[in-house]
C-alpha cells in the first residue's frame, strides 16, 4: 500500500515537472538570449552615416582604385577626385576623405583629414591616398592634398566605398563602387573610373548610379606612363558617357 502511494506521488511529480519545463519561456534556454536583458533594438551593423549639414556641395567625380603603379608598401598611389558643384568656394580644412570596408561600407575604416585648400566653384581637387613623394614619377599634376598612407591600399580592387566628409565626419558625398557590370570593368588596365552625369541630374545622387561612370581610356583621358589613365584635376576629355547615346550614334538609326 505504502509503495503504491509513493509510486503514485512519484508519477504525479514527474508529470508536474514535465509540464513546468514544457511551459517555460524560451528565454530560459541556455542557448537563448539572456532573460535579464531587456529587448534592445540593435543598431544596424553598418548604419548609414549622418548627412553633412555643412552646405558644401562636393561630389566625387573620379576614382583611381587600381593604378598600374604600386598601392602598398610605402608606395601608395591611389587617388580620388572631387568637384565643387556649388556656387561658393569650399575650404577643405578639417574635411575628410574616408574609405569603408566591403563588410561595413559606411564605416570610415581609413581617414585622411585635409588641410587648408580652397576649391572654387566648378573646380576639381584631387586627393592622393599616399604621400606626395609616391606620385612624383608619373607626370601627374600636383594634387590638392595627400593622405600620406604608408602601408595599406584604401580602395580595394574588387569594390569598395569612398566618401568626402565634413569636419564632423558627416558625409557630403559617398560612392560605393563595384568592379563588375553595370560598373565600368577595368580589369587591371590602370584606368580610373570617371563620373559623367547627364545634364540636369543632381550630381550627388547621380554618382550613386553606375550608368553614370565610365572607364578612362585613350579617347577620354590622359595616359600616365606606369601609372594609368585618367583626368585627375580635370573633366573628361569627351564629356560623353559610353553608356549614354551620343548624337552621332543616334543619327545612325
Ligand atoms: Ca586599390
Ligand atoms: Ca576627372
Amino acid at each position: 500500500m505504502i509503495r503504491r502511494v509513493v509510486l503514485t506521488w512519484a508519477v504525479l511529480l514527474i508529470v508536474v515537472v514535465s509540464i513546468a519545463v514544457g511551459a517555460a519561456p524560451r528565454a530560459s534556454s541556455p542557448r537563448g538570449p539572456s532573460p535579464r536583458k531587456s529587448p534592445v533594438t540593435k543598431p544596424a551593423a553598418d548604419a548609414a552615416p549622418a548627412v553633412s549639414t555643412s552646405g558644401a556641395k562636393l561630389v566625387i567625380t573620379e576614382i583611381m582604385y587600381d593604378p598600374l603603379s604600386p598601392e602598398s608598401d610605402d608606395q601608395q598611389t591611389e587617388w580620388v577626385e572631387i568637384r565643387n558643384v556649388g556656387p561658393a568656394a569650399v575650404n577643405l580644412e578639417g574635411f575628410q576623405l574616408t574609405s569603408g570596408s566591403k563588410q561595413k561600407p559606411h564605416d570610415a575604416k581609413q581617414r585622411c583629414v585635409l588641410g587648408n585648400v580652397s576649391v572654387a566653384p566648378g573646380e576639381y581637387a584631387v586627393i592622393g591616398v599616399g604621400a606626395e613623394s609616391c606620385y612624383k614619377d608619373f607626370g601627374l599634376p600636383t594634387f590638392a592634398a595627400y593622405g600620406g598612407e604608408a602601408k595599406y591600399a584604401w580602395l580595394t580592387n574588387n569594390g569598395d566605398e569612398v566618401a568626402i566628409r565634413d569636419r564632423h565626419g558627416d558625409v557630403i558625398d559617398e560612392v560605393i563602387y563595384a568592379t563588375e557590370t553595370p560598373w565600368p570593368v577595368i580589369k587591371a588596365s590602370g584606368s580610373s573610373i570617371q563620373f559623367i552625369a547627364a545634364a540636369g541630374e543632381d550630381p550627388a545622387a547621380a554618382n550613386d548610379d553606375p550608368k553614370n561612370w565610365v572607364a578612362s581610356d585613350s579617347t577620354n583621358s590622359d595616359t600616365f606612363a606606369k601609372h594609368g589613365k585618367g583626368t585627375p584635376g580635370a573633366g573628361t576629355k569627351t564629356m560623353v558617357a559610353a553608356s549614354q547615346p551620343t548624337k552621332s550614334a543616334s543619327a545612325k538609326r
